[in-house]
């Protein structure tokens, strides 16, 4: 029966309804009317010159992206166009292998570290999303990479390539924000532990009925920085000013957003912003965040320098580790988790 199909990828060419389990109560669905008409965007940062003569100037605009959209798109960022693209084809290539090949990798056990799932945590969640989505951890890479699916042929060599990149241009950005916020450059850095990289790699089918049902309900992310490449296709909306604003595609451009740690180390000072997933009802769209996490047991709280008279403690301390989990089991929601670690 076609509905005892776990991946959106294989129920949808069978459907030309969205099935219940996906139809968003009335009142939380997306707005399609007004998805393509707003000119609104987010900050582009160009990075060149960020490691010699330009980083005083940089690290202004990041302050001013964090401080008031939590989101920024880079150009010049340093990572070789080609390892983007094979990084898109091999993911592609994965989500167009046969069901019975893709399925070798499927869990819905959140807390498995390389696992093919769909929606978001099918084990806690009312009302199943338009996502199907690999979930991999990359750092440190020689821990993971041989979980990773072996087919397509070049997939773990590809992705591998695509993670090293993804981290050096991680570190880099983490400095930036620390210096941006007048921390020491390597005080996030220090903060993180042993450090953790994850990658999601996204894939939203085409959705008969898109006004129905969401890829990706709005949320913040609970990570440290998250740093997203999509394809051409339309989709992130953004939170700004209490309007959705959609990130239109730039080839080439990485999207970053803040996420919830950072929020709470610059107790307050940046916003980890919510965002959501649109679907469409004519080209499937992909999008590839990866999540630059602390280690689980490093502790996070808000940076003591950034505490005063006028700036009074947000957060108490807590364990990452216990932070995860909550967001996890909670489900994505508009109250972010982050509220939930206020003092
Ligand atoms: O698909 C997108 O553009 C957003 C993805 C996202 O927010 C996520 O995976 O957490």
């Amino acid at each position: 029966m076609a509905t005892m199909k776990p991946l959106v990828t294989d129920l949808v060419s069978t459907l030309d309804h969205v099935p219940s389990n996906f139809i968003r109560p009335i009142g939380d669905r997306p707005d399609l009317q007004l998805q393509f008409t707003t000119t609104d965007s987010i900050p582009t940062i160009d990075l060149q010159g960020l490691d010699a003569s330009n980083r005083s100037e940089i690290i202004q605009k990041i302050a001013h992206a964090c401080r008031n959209y939590g989101f920024f798109q880079i150009v010049n960022h340093g990572v070789p166009e080609e390892v983007i693209n094979n990084m898109m084809s091999v993911s592609k290539e994965f989500f167009n292998l046969p069901e019975s090949e893709r399925m070798k990798n499927y869990s819905d056990d959140p807390l498995k570290t390389t696992r093919l799932s769909t929606s978001f945590n099918v084990k806690t969640e009312k009302v199943s999303n338009w996502r199907d989505y690999l979930r991999l951890h990359c750092h440190p890479l020689e821990d993971y990479v041989h979980e990773w699916p072996a087919n397509p042929p070049s997939f773990r060599e590809d992705v591998a390539e695509y993670s090293r990149q993804l981290r050096r241009l991680a570190l880099r950005l983490l400095d930036a924000i620390s210096e941006s916020l007048g921390l020491e450059k390597d005080y996030i850095n220090n903060t993180l532990g042993k450090h953790g990289q994850h990658m999601a790699i996204n894939y939203y089918p085409p959705c008969p009925e898109p006004d129905l049902t969401y890829g990706l309900p709005a949320h913040a992310d609970p990570n440290v920085i998250t740093i997203l490449l999509q394809n051409d296709v339309a989709g992130l909306q953004v939170l700004k000013d209490g309007k959705w604003v959609t990130i239109n595609p730039v080839p080439n451009t990485f999207i970053v957003n803040i996420g919830d740690q950072i929020q709470v180390i610059s107790n307050d000072r940046y916003k980890s912003v919510l965002h959501r997933a649109l679907v469409n009802s004519e080209k499937e769209r992909m999008s590839i965040p990866t999540f630059y996490c602390p280690s689980p047991d490093a502790i996070i709280r808000p940076a003591p320098q950034l505490i005063d008279n006028y700036h009074t403690v947000q957060y108490k301390e807590f364990e990452y580790n216990e932070y995860y989990n909550k967001f996890w089991n909670r489900g994505l929601s508009k109250e972010t988790c982050v509220d939930m670690f206020k003092v």
